[in-house]
């Protein structure tokens, strides 16, 4: 494994130690939450059911042996699991880098405890060097893309991409973003946008980073 990926499977094993067994669990997407589903596979926990943000998770998970439910039969989760793109020093993120968002805040938001586990590359002093992601509804698409300029982004179609909601993302450069809720709140009202990739309203509630020196959480 590259450095990145060593450090990647640091904080999912680190993520691991917030797991209750005979809890439903929540699993997010990516790259590290795609170790955190090895780790699952190696410690086998007694996990009575998952609510995937997307299919490729989904379709790991089952391969793990894990039974995959849905949010509205799991009901509120005590522990959802995933990364993020970047995160700034309040736990703020931006997310959907995989595309996932939209579930991802979903289920974030019908979690008790949001743990978001990073390596030490995702964090910034100011989110917005990760081109911020937004699903948008499809005949929206260039209204919502002219509302983000007259914000003082530079909205680019991600090409040959559909969420597992069936719409596109719109990856939004060249924003500073001072304030990460007020830009949410913004965004989030621009009819046709379906999930804007700021998780700020609803931050992480434990951050795990994982850098050279080691593994340190933030509360
Ligand atoms: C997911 O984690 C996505 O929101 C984000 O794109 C992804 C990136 O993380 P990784 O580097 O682990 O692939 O939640």
């Amino acid at each position: 494994m590259g450095k990145q990926d060593d450090l990647k499977r640091a904080a999912a094993e680190a993520a691991y130690e917030y797991v209750n067994d005979g809890e439903y669990l929540g699993v997010g997407t990516g790259s590290t939450v795609n170790h955190f589903i090895d780790v699952l596979a190696e410690r086998k926990p007694y996990i009575p059911g998952c609510v995937s943000s997307s299919k490729a998770s989904t379709e790991r998970l089952r391969t793990a042996g894990f039974d995959v439910i849905d949010l509205n039969s799991a009901g509120e989760l005590g522990v959802y699991i995933d990364g993020a793109d970047e995160t700034n020093e309040h736990l703020e993120l931006i997310k959907g880098g995989g595309g996932a968002l939209t579930r991802e805040k979903i289920i974030a938001s019908a979690s008790r405890t949001f743990i978001c586990m990073v390596d030490g590359s995702k964090q910034v002093d100011l989110l917005g060097r990760f081109p911020l992601p937004v699903e948008v509804i499809e005949m929206g698409r260039s209204s919502v893309a002219r509302a983000l300029v007259k914000l003082g982004g530079e909205p680019e179609l991600r090409n040959g991409f559909v969420s597992d909601n069936g719409n596109p993302i719109l990856d939004v450069y060249n924003l500073e973003i001072m304030n990460p809720i007020e830009l949410e709140d913004t965004i989030n009202a621009i009819p046709g946008v379906v999930t804007v990739g700021l998780f700020a309203r609803r931050p992480a509630d434990v951050l795990i980073v994982a850098a050279e020196g080691g593994v340190q959480t933030h509360k």
